[in-house]
């Protein structure tokens, strides 16, 4: 398999750092989000705080309380869970068409194509955690390297709030220091396997031989021989086919400038056409959102006969849609431009983000 750009992000204390989010009292606090302490309830998440009292996912909540009596204890708000995974998964969305979701916090990109000289992996990286926060207002951690089980490794080693990469120069090092529990697919049957035949740590899994591990673990052997050498050929497996981009602001206060709204627009439809020459995709409909001070949504769409993806086009067009849309008295709090009906770009259409 040719070089490879994998990477893994990771929110942090997903569920808490939202409710945190909400209730900035709750600031610097052990907050625990989970179901309640009668009954069967476990810790759905720990804040990090939280954390240095023993507190952790999938622990019956009584023993939370035991463990962190003084703790803010939080039933969760899914809805709100789902929303800032949508977000983020859109923003991954932006950068690559190949991304793995494997919950609502966290996914795998390949980047490998949007990877420059002057735009290393993991300056993409730090652009997407940047974005991450402007548009949620959370914290995520990245892993970058050139596998998916060496990234997912990295967005885990320094959480939170940070950036790890592993390259052909680390990656030895970390996975011979490894404890035997952390490669991906040691589950805790297999660890208490691997800790009776002698394995705890990378070190040791690297020293037996392909044989003896197929012995061992049958055909799981071949894969563990692999992961010692920092060797993982799977695929991002992207799950979706992306049907459009677009772009949204929030304004600080509700506004009813024209020309405020207009300037806004234009931003929305430069970063659009950023994002669709990313991607290489050109568009057959604009919509133009705009959601009122009083938070009703009105969307209105054009259907074009040839798709666009520059961002000229796409904010004339924005721009009649908006004045067909806004009524001059209505104060807005949100305006988005979305460039969807997808297709492939051809030169004829390409934008000038194409050329640097
Ligand atoms: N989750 C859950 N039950 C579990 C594990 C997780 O309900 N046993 C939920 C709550 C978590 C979210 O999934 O907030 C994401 O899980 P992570 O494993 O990514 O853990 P966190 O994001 O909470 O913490 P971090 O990634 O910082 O370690
Ligand atoms: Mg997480
Ligand atoms: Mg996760």
């Amino acid at each position: 398999m040719s070089e490879r750009r994998i990477i893994h992000i990771d929110m942090d204390y997903f569920y808490a750092q939202v409710e945190m989010r909400d209730q900035p009292k709750l600031k610097g606090k052990p907050v625990i989000v989970g179901g309640k302490a009668s009954g069967r309830g476990v810790v759905s998440t720990a804040s990090y705080e939280a954390r240095k009292y023993g507190v952790h996912s999938a622990m019956p909540m009584a023993q939370a309380h035991k463990l962190c009596p003084d703790g803010y204890y939080i039933t969760p708000h899914f809805d709100k869970y789902k929303e800032a995974s949508e977000k983020i998964m859109n923003i991954f969305r932006g950068y690559t068409e190949i991304v793995e979701p494997l919950s609502l916090d966290e996914a795998y990109l390949d980047i490998t194509h949007l990877v420059r000289p002057d735009l290393p992996a993991s300056r993409i990286a730090q652009y997407i955690r940047e974005e991450i926060f402007q548009t949620t207002q959370l914290t995520a951690s990245a892993g970058v390297s050139y596998n998916k089980f060496l990234a997912k490794l990295a967005s885990g080693m320094n959480k939170p709030n940070n950036l790890t990469v592993i390259n052909y120069h680390n990656a030895h090092d970390i996975l011979m220091n490894l404890d035997i529990g952390e490669f991906r697919g040691v589950g805790s049957a297999t660890k208490k396997k691997m800790n009776d035949n002698g394995i705890y740590t990378g070190q040791d899994l690297y020293n037996k031989s392909e044989r003896e591990l197929i012995h061992l673990f049958g055909k799981r052997g071949h894969g563990l021989y692999n992961k010692a050498r920092g060797i993982d050929d799977s695929p991002v497996k992207s799950t979706r086919v992306r049907k459009s981009v677009g772009t949204e602001r929030t304004f600080a206060t509700d506004v009813n400038s024209d020309e405020e709204i207009l300037h806004k627009i234009h931003e929305l439809s430069d970063k659009t056409a950023e994002r669709l020459a990313r991607i290489q995709k050109s568009g057959k409909t604009v919509t133009v959102k705009i959601k009122t001070f009083k938070f009703e949504t009105f969307s209105k769409q054009k259907s074009l006969r040839d798709p666009i993806r520059n961002e000229t086009d796409i904010y004339n067009i924005a721009y009649s849609l908006y004045t067909d849309l806004k009524d001059p008295e209505v104060p807005i709090r949100l305006v988005g431009v979305t460039v969807g009906n997808l297709e492939r770009s051809t030169y004829e259409n390409m934008s000038i983000y194409d050329f640097i």
